[in-house]
């Protein structure tokens, strides 16, 4: 017998089907963002980032073209298992002979290469509009801002990002979640907190009268705590932007679990908005003491923030994109590492004696609860994530980082 057939069938007497799990596994997509492999530039502006966010690190061999990064893309997708989306951000942007257009004027063609590439790689594409970065960014602030022609350049940018989600859907023939996170905020205390709301909520509405297919486009509102530099007041705060979605159907909270203070847990959340959504989505990411996109592991916190989405019924309910960057290790290990917690979070959820663990709780059986939920996380995963790895054609163990090596070696020690 193999390893995988006895895992198998210590997982039957749990009432687990090991096989079931991993074929539904294959059909869950989870979105890789391309801003891991250059660390958040995009291609549209020099500036430097900006928005509240930061990435630390100078490790060499950083994709500076779209071949690049689509190069590096491939390479990172090729050592993971399970289904994938491409999530793309509006500085993203790839124009051709030297034209040029301003966020306010981008056009689905300045997202063509983007769409073959996808295509032929039979995925999907997320998109984000990109509200920082660039020198329309006022004294910090975007769709919030009091300035009316800020206000209005960056409301076009978000209708311009419709236009180009319609597209990607209408292309790919997979619904577009198209996300919007602005960094506005303040570093000091404000005299006035509602005035840039009110505005915020404003620019948002009007970014979502711009025609789109509700079943094809998802608009989502992302909200966050604090960022670097606007430390005492972010516009889009949880409150806000869950009041926003939640008065405004078609637009879906978006969670990132980087955005909320250390003991709040976005596992808890998860159940929480299915209370009251069909649909939601996630930022999937790890903050080490502040929102700082460490590469997402197979931590307690993942894993239970998989287990909500699972156990729930919800994987059709729950939008799941992987958000970090982190520019001090190899670029192209870090996706992979960070795409196969991921995927390992959620087959170990799937793999879990959920109905069992509902009935011991329902009963008020706590002392076996305990036992069985202890017990359970001793049962053989490794076996079943190696199969699952073998048969969707990559390396289980850690022989994928030799690919990596051979990369860096052949490829991105070239680079200038
Ligand atoms: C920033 C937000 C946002 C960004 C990306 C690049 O704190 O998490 O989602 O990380 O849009
Ligand atoms: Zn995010």
């Amino acid at each position: 017998m193999t390893r995988y057939e006895e895992a198998k069938k210590r997982y039957a007497e749990f009432g687990i089907d090991t096989d079931a799990a991993i074929e539904k596994l294959k059909t869950v997509p989870v979105a890789l963002h391309c801003w891991q492999g250059d660390d958040v530039g995009g291609f549209d502006s020099k500036d430097a980032l900006s928005g509240g966010i930061l990435t630390t690190g100078n490790y060499p061999g950083k994709a500076t073209t779209p071949e690049q990064l689509m190069q590096d893309m491939d390479k990172a997708m090729s050592l993971c298992p399970g289904k994938k989306k491409l999530n793309l951000h509006a500085s993203y942007a790839i124009f051709e002979d030297g034209e040029f257009a301003d966020r306010d004027k981008l056009e689905p063609k300045h997202f063509k290469k983007w769409v073959e590439y996808a295509k032929a790689r039979n995925m999907g594409i997320d998109f984000n509009p990109t509200f920082f970065s660039h020198p329309m960014v006022k004294d910090g602030l975007t769709l919030s801002s009091p300035d009316e022609e800020v206000r209005r350049f960056w409301i076009n940018h978000g209708k311009a990002c419709i236009r180009i989600s319609q597209y990607f859907a209408e292309e790919t023939g997979i619904p577009c979640v198209m996300n919007i996170w602005t960094g506005d905020g303040y570093k000091d205390i404000p005299a006035d907190r509602m005035g840039p709301r009110m505005r915020y909520k404003e620019s948002f509405e009007e970014i979502l009268s711009e025609p789109h297919d509700p079943a094809m486009v998802k608009p989502c509102a992302e909200s966050k705590v604090f960022g670097i530099g606007v430390e005492s007041f972010t516009a889009g705060s949880a409150e806000f932007t869950l009041s926003f979605a939640a008065t405004h159907p078609g637009c879906l909270p978006l969670m990132d679990n980087g955005h909320y203070h250390p003991q709040e847990y976005v596992s808890d959340k998860i159940p929480a908005l299915l209370c009251f959504f069909p649909e939601i989505a996630l930022h999937i990411t790890r903050g080490v003491r502040w929102d700082s996109d460490h590469v997402v592991l197979l931590d307690d916190e993942t894993k239970e923030m998989a287990k909500e989405v699972v156990r729930n019924n919800a994987l059709d309910r729950v939008y799941m994109a992987l958000d970090f960057f982190d520019a001090s290790i190899n670029r192209i290990s870090a996706w992979t590492v960070g795409f196969r917690s991921w995927q390992k979070a959620l087959l170990n959820a799937m793999c879990l004696p959920n109905e069992l663990l509902k009935k011991l709780q329902d009963e008020g059986r706590f002392t076996e609860l305990m036992v069985m939920q202890e017990e359970a996380k001793m049962l053989p995963f490794a076996d079943v994530w190696e199969h699952y790895c073998e048969t969707e054609g990559v390396t289980a163990g850690p022989k994928w980082f030799d690919e990596i090596k051979k990369y860096e070696d052949e490829v991105l020690s070239k680079r200038g």
